[in-house]
Formats: structure tokens, C-alpha cells, sequence
């Protein structure tokens, strides 16, 4: 077996080593100091709200350059589940833009196109488009989730039906409630996924208004904050469009 050797050091050496060791300590809080302090001083990115800080965002930004390259794929489907698994009770979360007081014979989808044209569509001119459900588990960034069933029109599909191919060209997609009080903005591949709905039903049963009647988007390749609930206004654009939770600081790509 072997014994631990016993050493004898002088007082001044152990001095020495206290000192040695002080200092790089204090060099360490010094630098934690440094760049709390140079992080304060960095301007915040939102353009509307306050944003993060340009370096917390530049990181955010990077992780979607890398996660968007490796998890994303149109042939990678988020999981699916039967139709037996679905909550019956699905949770309210969100109440932006939904206001009591909402005319549904008056709404309409308004996709606003490339060359400044409106479309006005009403709920039948999207009902008589192909069905599609899905039952995945939605997650919202809150840390719940749950297996919820819903139906309506893929997004690919409505954009062929209407012709937006030179719309869906264009990198993002755009859309916000009818009183422009809840927006966001997605990437075109995730929009034209093949999970991605522009969806009417939920449970079998029409939208109930909490939940976005009457035309909400569920895109099971994001959190929850991306599937916008009432749908008034959809448009194209290069340029990253407006998004709520981006500006109070969030993930603008917010992928799963
Ligand atoms: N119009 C609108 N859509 C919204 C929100 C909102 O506040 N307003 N919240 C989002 C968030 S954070 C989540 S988690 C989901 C919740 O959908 P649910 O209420 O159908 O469960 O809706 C999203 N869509
Ligand atoms: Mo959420």
C-alpha cells in the first residue's frame, strides 16, 4: 500500500502560496467585474420594446444559425401522437389581441401580397382547402406542455391554392391578430414545414375563441409563443418581421 509522502515547507513558502493564490483570485473577480460592467454598457437590440443586450442577442443569433442547420429538415417531423391522447381540457395561455368584443361575420384573412395586393379570405375559402390534423405535444417556453389534436389547412398547401408561391420565396413570413395587438415573425422553412397549419379545429370541434377562432397558426417545429391565436393579417418580407416576444428580449427563431 502506498502512503501519502509527508513534506516539510518552510512558513515563507506557504506564505508565498497564500499570496500566489490571493492574486488570482482578485484577477478573477476583476475580470467577472469587467465584463458584468462592459455587458451594462452594451445598447439593448429591440427596435420597439427594450430587447436584450446586442451581445446576448448576437448569441441567440448564432444558436439559430447552427440549430437551423442541424435540427431542421423538412423531412424531420416533430413526433405525433393518437388522436386518444389528446387533453380534452387544453390550456388558455395568451390573451393578446383576443378581445372580447370580436365581430367574427366581419373577420377576414387578410394576406397582403408582394405587389401590394390584398387578398380578403373568409373562413370557407380556407375550410374548402385539404384537411390535416395533428396531435403533437405543444410546449410553451413557460416550461408546460401538452398533447393537443388540431385541424385545418397545411400552410404549403394554402400557398399553392392562392398562388403566394412568389410570396413563400421570400425569407419570412409575417402574421398578426386583427388589432395588431399580438404579432410575430417565422422563418419561411419552418412556416412551409409540413406540420406547420393554418388551423380551425381543435378537438374536432371549431376554434373556440380562447383558443383563436377563428383561424390561429400551430407550427409544432416552435414553442408556443409562435402559434399566434386569431389571425387578421399575414405578409411576406426579407427582413426578420415584427415579433412581440422578440422584442421583450426572446429567441427570435424560438425552434424545438
Ligand atoms: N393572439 C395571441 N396568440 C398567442 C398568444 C397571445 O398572447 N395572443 N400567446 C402565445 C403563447 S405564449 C402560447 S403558449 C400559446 C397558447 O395557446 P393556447 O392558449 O391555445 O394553449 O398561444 C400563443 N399565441
Ligand atoms: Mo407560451
Amino acid at each position: 500500500m502506498k502512503t501519502l509522502e509527508e513534506k516539510t515547507v518552510s512558513k515563507k513558502a506557504v506564505l508565498w502560496r497564500t499570496l500566489i493564490s490571493f492574486f488570482f483570485l482578485f484577477l478573477f473577480f476583476g475580470a467577472c467585474w469587467w465584463s458584468w460592467s462592459w455587458l451594462h454598457k452594451q445598447p439593448f437590440d429591440g427596435s420597439f420594446g427594450q430587447g436584450v443586450r446586442q451581445p446576448l442577442r448576437n448569441v441567440l443569433n448564432t444558436n439559430e444559425k447552427i440549430f437551423s442547420g442541424i435540427t431542421f429538415s423538412k423531412n424531420h417531423l416533430s413526433k405525433t401522437y393518437p388522436i386518444s391522447a389528446a387533453t380534452k381540457n387544453v390550456r388558455f395561455n395568451g390573451g393578446l389581441g383576443l378581445k372580447s368584443d370580436f365581430d367574427s361575420a366581419s373577420w377576414r384573412l387578410n394576406v397582403i401580397k408582394k405587389n401590394g395586393d390584398t387578398l380578403q379570405l373568409t373562413l370557407d375559402n380556407i375550410k374548402k382547402l385539404p384537411r390535416t390534423e395533428i396531435c403533437f405535444n405543444f410546449k410553451c417556453i413557460e416550461g408546460w406542455n401538452q398533447i393537443t389534436w388540431w385541424a385545418g389547412v397545411k400552410f404549403s398547401d394554402f400557398v399553392k391554392a392562392y398562388g403566394l408561391d412568389n410570396e413563400s420565396s421570400m425569407k419570412y413570413l409575417g402574421l398578426s391578430t386583427p388589432d395588431e395587438e399580438y404579432y410575430v415573425g417565422i422563418d419561411m422553412p419552418s412556416a412551409m414545414h409540413p406540420q406547420t397549419i393554418l388551423c380551425y379545429e381543435l378537438n374536432g370541434q371549431p376554434l373556440p375563441l380562447k383558443e383563436g377562432y377563428p383561424l390561429r397558426l400551430i407550427i409544432p417545429v416552435k414553442y408556443g409563443i409562435k402559434h399566434l391565436k386569431r389571425i387578421g393579417y399575414m405578409y411576406f418580407d426579407n427582413k426578420r418581421p415584427k415579433d412581440y416576444w422578440f422584442e421583450q428580449g426572446y429567441d427570435y427563431y424560438s425552434g424545438l
